[in-house]
């Protein structure tokens, strides 16, 4: 792969709506991603491994819970920070911030707004550090986009709980120590279960031959009567609205990470049309290629002003689930329609890993499809402006 020659695009000195430590904290993440991403990540992809040496690193830059207070072993950041960080580490691929999403959002955020303290003293400070990795289930093999249908279930046997079911498509499941897991009670109530690897009956096998997120570790949570002890129940809340509420946090954060995915395929375009010539003269002299350019560039602003905005509403307590919605779709298919025109632009040269576009292309056609579709997003969206749901 070619030198990470990256620089980052700002047009509208979006720099200036940060404060000092959200700078420091993108300029280390941007210096890490450079030095222990860039260089490893397309051999990564090509063999369809998640590198686990970068799992130090990744806990070093905060990525493992930014936003978990200090006490128990998250780097205690605000929400632009997070974003941030989100945003630097998709700058090097989407598997590898999934890899951190999970992790923060949809495991170590649910243990500390849903759990007790016992389970935050016992499980976030091992995640933070890296020393365990999580993963999250919810998606089953016949409920994705409805996943109110779920069928996993657990019965209470008065000393544990019995879990039976199976989740599908879940990021860090091969290698993952605790699993969050959400289950309906008896009485069709759904609950987070934490499972650990270990407990009999839970496996956990790869899905194979993906051609998006290669770098990324993907597979299935098997619960084959599995004995949870019943002091592995999240406590504090339950229902969809649970679940849901974790992905509000994920979906925050890849409306940053796209930013990061945009800007690395403008980026390389924007140096590769300066420095290819045909007919004589460099191919960004040639208008159909600088209206690709000026339109990526328009689109990052937009996209890194909405992200900026909500960030400022997360840490006040204001954004809605439906303006979360708004800046994950509206980022990811700006993302994945700039990765396209950025591979164009390249030629031949844009579909081999010399390069990150195309990587990052395929990457993203995962990141449009988890945490909730284009088509999903849309229809919150719609329920929100109407108060009609098209769900029911
Ligand atoms: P609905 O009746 O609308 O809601 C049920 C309850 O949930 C509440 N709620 C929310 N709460 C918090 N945050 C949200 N975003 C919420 N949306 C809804 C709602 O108020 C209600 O509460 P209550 O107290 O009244 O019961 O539910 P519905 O069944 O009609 O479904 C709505 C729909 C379709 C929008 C929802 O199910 C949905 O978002 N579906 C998409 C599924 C999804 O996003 N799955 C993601 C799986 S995880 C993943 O992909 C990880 S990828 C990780 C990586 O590698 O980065
Ligand atoms: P379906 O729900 O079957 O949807 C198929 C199509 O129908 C989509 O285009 C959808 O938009 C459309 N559709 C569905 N319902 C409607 C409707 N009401 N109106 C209009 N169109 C509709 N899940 C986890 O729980 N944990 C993870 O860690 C995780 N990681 C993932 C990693 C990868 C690489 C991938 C690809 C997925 C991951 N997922 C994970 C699952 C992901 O969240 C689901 O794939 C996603 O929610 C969609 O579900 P589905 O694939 O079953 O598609």
């Amino acid at each position: 792969m070619k030198p990470d020659l990256f620089q980052a695009p700002d047009y509208y000195n979006i720099d200036e709506l940060l404060n000092d430590e959200h700078r420091l904290v993108r300029d280390a993440a941007r210096e890490w991603v450079k030095r222990e991403v860039s260089p490893i990540i397309e051999e990564y992809a090509q063999k369809a491994e998640f590198p686990k040496q970068i799992i130090n690193g990744l806990a070093e830059i905060g990525a493992f819970g930014p936003y978990i207070p200090a006490e128990y072993g998250g780097a205690g950041l605000d929400q632009i920070s997070y974003g941030l960080i989100m945003q630097e580490i998709e700058r090097g691929d989407s598997g590898v911030r999934s890899t951190a999403s999970v992790q923060s959002s949809l495991v170590m955020y649910p243990i500390w707004k849903y759990g007790n303290e016992a389970q935050r003293q016992k499980f976030l400070p091992k995640l933070a550090s890296g020393e365990w990795m999580g993963s999250f289930g919810l998606t089953e093999p016949d409920h994705g986009s409805n996943p109110a249908g779920m069928t996993t279930n657990f019965k209470d046997m008065g000393d544990h709980y019995l879990l039976n079911g199976a989740k599908m498509w879940i990021s860090n499941a091969p290698f993952c120590q605790v699993a969050v897991v959400w289950a309906k009670s008896e009485e069709g109530r759904i609950h987070g279960l934490i499972v650990e690897r270990g407990m009999e009956g839970f496996t956990t096998p790869e899905t194979h031959n993906k051609w998006s997120l290669r770098a990324s570790s993907t597979g299935e949570l098997i619960f084959d009567n599995v004995k949870v002890p019943k002091e592995n129940l999240l406590p504090n809340k339950s229902g969809l609205g649970a679940p849901l509420g974790c992905l509000d946090s994920a979906r925050y954060g890849i409306a940053w990470g796209a930013i990061g995915a945009a800007m690395d395929c403008y980026d390389t375009a924007l140096r590769y049309s300066k420095e290819r010539m045909q007919f004589g003269k460099p191919i960004g002299q040639f208008q159909l290629q600088q209206k690709k350019l000026a339109e990526m560039i328009t689109e990052i602003t937009k996209a890194q002003l909405l992200a900026w905005r909500l960030g400022v509403m997360r840490e006040n307590g204001t954004a809605t689930s439906a303006q979360i919605s708004m800046a994950k779709r509206n980022n990811v298919d700006m993302a994945i329609t700039i990765a396209r025109d950025a591979r164009q632009m390249l030629g031949g040269m844009g579909i081999t890993g010399e390069y990150s576009i195309m990587r990052h292309s395929m990457n993203l056609e995962s990141v449009i499809t988890y945490e909730g579709t284009h088509d999903i997003h849309l229809l919150i969206t719609g329920l929100d402006i109407t108060g009609l749901s098209a769900f029911k």
